[in-house]
């Protein structure tokens, strides 16, 4: 019923984010028109009107076709309407606004009149435009014209999704301490501030797996040291979390420092691994440590080098890694900034009317993250010397692909921590991704949910947001709703930034429900780790919208704030503050599970429809499917304590069903195994339906 096919424009760049080999297609792409013309793209400031060549595919949309896919970006699930750009962006304002974040995902479904899915395999900047220009046209508008696109045909969205999934490549997988709890912030100094935050979760019994170091661990914010002052004997620190259970993640930026003496540095440059400006020289762009170089991670060579330095911190017991920074973000550039300070010196002394000082703020805003700047330095790609802007949006793909495959070759059996900021399709087989400095909004809770399935179709498993939020003040509701949500993210982690308020579980005044919620998670892994694996390894969703799974219901279709886990569970999330419950579409009779911990269990059976069901700031509602299980165990304070516990099950089974349970050491990459999958039956007489366990 499926099938896939190849198209080549031009002389793409090979991203290897496909490993499938599929022959290429000769003739015109079906379904899409290649458009040629002249448009007006902007009036200037001076009134002269500037025309320019538009070239781009169009797809006539219908009134009742929707768009889904794009993996991280703002609005809705349907993505219909907006305009989105394929470009990396270190952009910690996620409003509805934007038109990029971190990521480019280049991978989309049409579903309506006709189904079909596409995947643009191309690693430069690119334009969707889902209706916004005229609303019942799908544009694609690529900067230049080399690229590949793939086309998907298949019966239904969730087909077409797994052949673009097997297209790309298993997901990545991580140890199973990383679906464990974990705290982070930036601002964390020094061994003590860490001993602090583990005493504050274990003090109260709230369950916790890992602590995450941010920049601060390292000296002068060089990548590879640490701070021997504020972390005096780090091997024995990390072996004394350890002891506490407890994983250190530290997170490593794209940025090389420069300076002598430093041999990551030194070595670089020796060795020429470094991205180049025009002139040949090493890049100077600056980030935290000040200036440095840029690792050419496009570069084989230049990546099994940076990849080969993360030994140096799994020499001292690290098992895990975020890599941040790497769209990549640039404060300025050298010579950009050269640049505006002497035109900022000409100001002086100057009367500025409103435009003058415009023209000020945006010299001095337009410092970060220049696109000029990025088309000012290359990349070696095999033998071709490549302008980075032309390849922007692997580069986060190929700093976290060089610690994945570094790792894979320093620990071939043992599974590690790895996620990333920026990312593009395929380093979903290395790595997962977080979403970035999200804020403490009650809106970002609920772009939260809807950038799960996105993600997921783009193979990106292993994700999650910000808990309680990144940038801005946190209140302690905000928190335990996103809480709610976090439970089934498989990375739960609540991290915030500098200068925030605390946002640790132990600053605020109910304890004993951060408690609970939290160990909801963990009683809850049985099933959420078994629907993760299965996702990962038969390439599956584990989000999804409830339009995927009842194509034929006209409310299911629309329901952009509940989203089915696995193949048991719907969720419907609060996200609106001081509610005391929401409204519920059931699209068929579901088994209602309210939760105040594992051992305070209610469950009620509702029929189809909609209810307004009410869910208190101490509960976690979901729903069971007709005929579906949930395995459960009972809530420990970390991962490996959990292992012996005994399996329950809750259920919506009125006849007889089964249920695939997967288990392992959590550790080893062994994941085939048949004996990691326990088939679990349940059976009942006809007329006791309301039995569970
Ligand atoms: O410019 O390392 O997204 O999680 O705390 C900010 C400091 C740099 C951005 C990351 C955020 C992290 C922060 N980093």
């Amino acid at each position: 019923m499926s099938a896939i096919y190849r198209y080549r424009i031009g002389k793409p760049i090979q991203t290897e984010a496909v490993v499938q080999k599929i022959p290429m297609e000769k003739g015109e792409i079906p379904y899409f028109r290649r458009i040629q013309k002249l448009e007006l793209v902007k009036q200037s400031a001076d009134a002269q009107e500037e025309m320019a060549q538009r070239d781009y595919f169009m797809y006539p949309l219908e009134p009742n076709d929707r768009i889904y896919g794009l993996g991280e970006n703002v609005r809705g699930i349907n993505k219909r309407g907006w305009i989105y750009e394929s470009n990396c962006s270190d952009d910690p304002i996620h409003t509805e606004t934007k038109h990029a974040l971190y990521g480019a995902h280049n991978f989309f479904v049409v579903d309506g009149t006709k189904t079909f899915g596409v995947f643009l395999d191309y690693p430069g900047r690119l334009v969707f435009d889902m209706g916004y220009e005229h609303t019942d046209e799908l544009r694609i508008i690529p900067e230049e014209w080399n690229l590949e696109l793939y086309l998907i045909e298949g019966g239904s969205i969730l087909e077409i999704v797994k052949v673009f999934r097997q297209l790309v490549g298993r997901s990545y997988i991580p140890p199973k301490w990383a679906f464990g709890f974990g705290q982070s912030r930036w601002g964390y100094q020094s061994a003590e501030d860490i001993r602090a935050v583990v005493k504050g979760y274990r003090g109260h019994q709230i369950p916790l797996d890992s602590v995450y170091l941010d920049i601060d661990y390292m000296e002068g914010f060089k990548d590879f040291t640490i701070n021997s002052e504020r972390f005096p004997d780090f091997p024995e620190f990390v072996e004394e979390m350890r002891k506490e259970h407890i994983h250190l993640v530290p997170i490593i930026d794209a940025g090389v420092k420069i300076e002598e003496g430093y041999p990551v540095y030194e070595e670089g440059v020796e060795k020429g691994y470094f991205c180049k400006d025009e002139e040949g020289n090493d890049f100077v762009g600056a980030v935290w440590p000040g200036k440095v170089h840029f690792p050419d991670v496009l570069n084989k060579r230049a990546r099994k080098w940076f990849g080969k330095k993360y030994q140096f911190l799994l020499e001292q017991g690290i098992e895990g890694f975020w890599n941040d920074m790497n769209e990549p973000a640039i404060f300025y550039s050298e010579k950009r900034l050269e640049q505006v300070l002497k035109k900022v010196r000409s100001m002086k002394n100057k009367n500025m009317d409103m435009w003058e000082v415009f023209k000020f703020r945006d010299l001095v805003n337009g410092l970060a993250n220049n696109a000029e700047d990025y088309a000012s330095f290359y990349h070696r790609i095999g033998s071709k010397k490549v302008r980075h802007d032309k390849v922007h949006n692997l580069y986060g793909y190929h700093m976290t692909r060089a610690a994945g495959e570094a790792l894979e070759e320093m620990e071939p059996q043992k599974r590690m921590l790895l996620f990333s900021r920026a990312s593009y399709i395929g380093m979903h087989r290395y790595g997962g991704i977080w979403m970035g400095d999200n804020q403490s909004w009650w809106s970002h809770l609920l772009l939260n949910l809807k950038m799960l399935p996105s993600l997921n179709m783009c193979g990106f498993l292993y994700t999650g947001a910000d808990l309680g939020g990144f940038g801005g003040d946190t209140t302690e509701d905000l928190l335990l709703r996103w809480l709610a949500l976090g439970i089934f993210t498989p990375l739960m982690r609540n991290h915030s930034a500098l200068g925030t308020r605390e946002q640790e579980s132990y600053q605020f005044t109910q304890m004993e429900v951060f408690q609970k919620l939290i160990g909801i998670r963990y009683g809850l892994m049985p099933y959420l780790y078994s629907e993760y694996m299965k996702a990962a390894l038969r390439d599956e969703m584990l989000f999804l919208p409830l339009a995927f799974v009842y194509p034929e219901d006209r409310y299911a279709k629309e329901v952009e704030d509940q989203l089915l886990v696995g193949e048991s569970i719907m969720i419907a999330p609060v996200y609106t503050q001081n509610a005391t419950g929401r409204y519920v579409y059931l699209p068929e009779p579901m088994k209602m599970v309210r939760l105040k911990s594992m051992e305070e269990m209610e469950t009620q059976v509702l029929e189809q429809g909609h209810f307004y069901v009410d869910i208190a700031l101490d509960e976690v509602v979901f729903f069971i499917r007709p005929e579906k299980i949930v395995p459960y165990t009972q809530a420990s304070q970390y991962m490996e304590a959990a292992e012996s516990s005994e399996i329950h099950v809750l259920d919506f089974v009125t006849d007889h069903a089964e249920y695939e349970l997967y288990q392992d050491d959590g550790y080893t990459k062994d994941y085939e195994n048949e004996e990691h999958l326990k088939i679990l039956q349940v059976k009942k007489t006809p007329d006791r339906t309301n039995g569970s366990k």
